[in-house]
């Protein structure tokens, strides 16, 4: 940010082309692709085109190299049309950020050109049934044989599962607690890889949820991503922009269903006038701006942190992360009460952007987890 509090005339610019390439690719699909549960595969590819396939991969990873701000006002822009296709872009992101920072010249050259290209997708696997906050539990366990790993275990919850062709895994190779997690890079056709059902979810329609089973399944040691023992680290650090970028999304989700609710409350008319005239209505619209605007404040300044590398990135990417998605829910939720019962009904945006931001308080480290980095650094020392 160059005059401390607004955004350069470059990322503006960035801003403008994510919004235009929503207003015309996305948003008049995403109530479609909600009800048909499909993964828009065509314009992910669209999004890839404009360099969104690797926000964050430097540019001699083929990527746009851009900062995590950037990144935000790209998934905030987008989820303005659709949270689950910006939040599904931002998981694959992450992926691809991963890979560029922590894998070998090998797996980069033969991985990473597909995932910029969002021609491969790439799925993000930590949680498993056993473990979801509490994950340096996990126990999908690598045993080395040779030149290759043998994985398995399953691993739950998987955005992209059973869709998507690459599967950045979490896996033990040493004892417990964090320092014995390794990342492992594997692809969806390697022998012993299976998914269970697409999973029923309330909302995040256009993208696909499924368990990924590893059965026996066999690893090249050159898909390790990062050192060994050093996946955990990885993973959170994949997580402090991914958190930045699901906040975002919810950024983005509320300030359609406010901008619907300003539209909306002028033109409904009861007792004889619009119910924008009554203060109760102005007095709403006036705190979702501000609550807002404040979320947004501290999303970017999260944001610059973490692409400064700062050393209190981590707390304050999960403080913006647990202020943007609670806010979010907060005001599309009001925002469907302005729309009375037809914000209830699929003919508006706003049951869907609801249902949608709802699991951004749960996922990428649920609300309280987010507390709980935030308490933890604040009490260390
Ligand atoms: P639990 O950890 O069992 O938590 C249950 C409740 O207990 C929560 O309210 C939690 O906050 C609370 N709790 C737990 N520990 C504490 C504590 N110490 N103090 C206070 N409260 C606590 N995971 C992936 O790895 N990759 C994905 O792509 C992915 N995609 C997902 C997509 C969807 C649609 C969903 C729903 C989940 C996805 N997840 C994914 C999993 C997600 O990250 C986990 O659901 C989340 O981290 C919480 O884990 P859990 O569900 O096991 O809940
Ligand atoms: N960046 C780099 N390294 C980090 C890090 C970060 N942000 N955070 C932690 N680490 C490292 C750190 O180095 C530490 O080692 P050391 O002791 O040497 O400093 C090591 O990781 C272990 O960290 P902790 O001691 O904090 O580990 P602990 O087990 O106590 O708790 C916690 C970690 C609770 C913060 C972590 O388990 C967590 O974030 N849980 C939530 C899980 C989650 O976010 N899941 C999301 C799944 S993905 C998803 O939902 C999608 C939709 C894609």
């Amino acid at each position: 940010m160059t005059n401390q509090f607004d955004l350069t005339e470059d990322q503006r610019a960035i801003q403008e082309m994510a919004r235009r390439f929503t207003a015309d690719a996305i948003t008049p699909q995403a109530a479609a692709w909600d009800e048909a549960h499909h993964l828009p595969r065509d314009v992910i590819a669209e999004a890839a085109a404009l360099g969104f396939g690797g926000i964050y991969v430097s540019e001699a990873g083929g990527g746009i190299g851009l900062g995590r701000l950037e990144s935000a006002l790209i998934m905030e822009a987008m989820a303005y049309g659709c949270p689950s296709t910006s939040a599904f872009i931002s998981i694959h992101n992450m992926c691809a950020w991963m890979i560029d920072s922590y894998g070998s010249a090998a797996v980069k050259a033969k991985y990473l050109p597909g995932l910029v290209a969002c021609e491969t997708l790439g799925s993000y696997c930590l949680t498993e049934p056993g473990s979801g906050s509490d994950a340096a539990a996990l126990k999908t366990r690598a045993v080395r044989e040779g030149d290759e790993w043998v994985v398995s275990g399953s691993k739950a919850f998987i955005s992209g599962g059973g869709e998507n062709e690459i599967y950045l895994v979490m896996v033990r190779t040493g004892g417990e607690g964090p320092k014995g997690i390794s990342c492992l890079l594997i692809e969806k056709d390697m022998p012993g890889v299976s998914f269970g059902a697409q999973e029923k979810k309330l909302g995040w329609h256009s993208q696909p949820t499924a368990q990924v089973n590893l059965d026996g399944v066999r690893v090249p040691v050159a898909n390790m991503v990062g050192a060994e023992g050093q996946g955990f680290s990885i993973a959170m650090a994949g997580l402090d922009g991914g958190r930045l970028n699901i906040g975002a999304s919810s950024l983005g989700g509320a300030q359609r269903c406010l901008d619907e609710a300003i539209a909306y409350t002028k033109e409904r008319r009861q007792f004889g006038q619009a119910i924008a005239d009554f203060q109760n209505t102005q007095f709403a619209l006036a705190d979702m701006e501000t609550e807002l605007q404040a979320a947004r404040t501290l999303l970017y300044t999260a944001a610059a942190k973490v692409t400064a590398g700062a050393p209190d990135k981590t707390r304050f990417a999960a403080m913006a992360k647990r202020f943007a998605t609670d806010t979010g829910s907060s005001v599309a939720d009001r925002a469907l009460q302005l729309h009375g019962g037809y914000g209830y009904l699929m003919d508006y945006p706003i049951e869907r952007i609801w249902r949608d931001l709802r699991v951004h308080r749960i996922l990428e480290g649920t609300n309280e987890v987010m507390r709980m980095i935030t308490a933890r650094d604040l009490l260390k020392g």
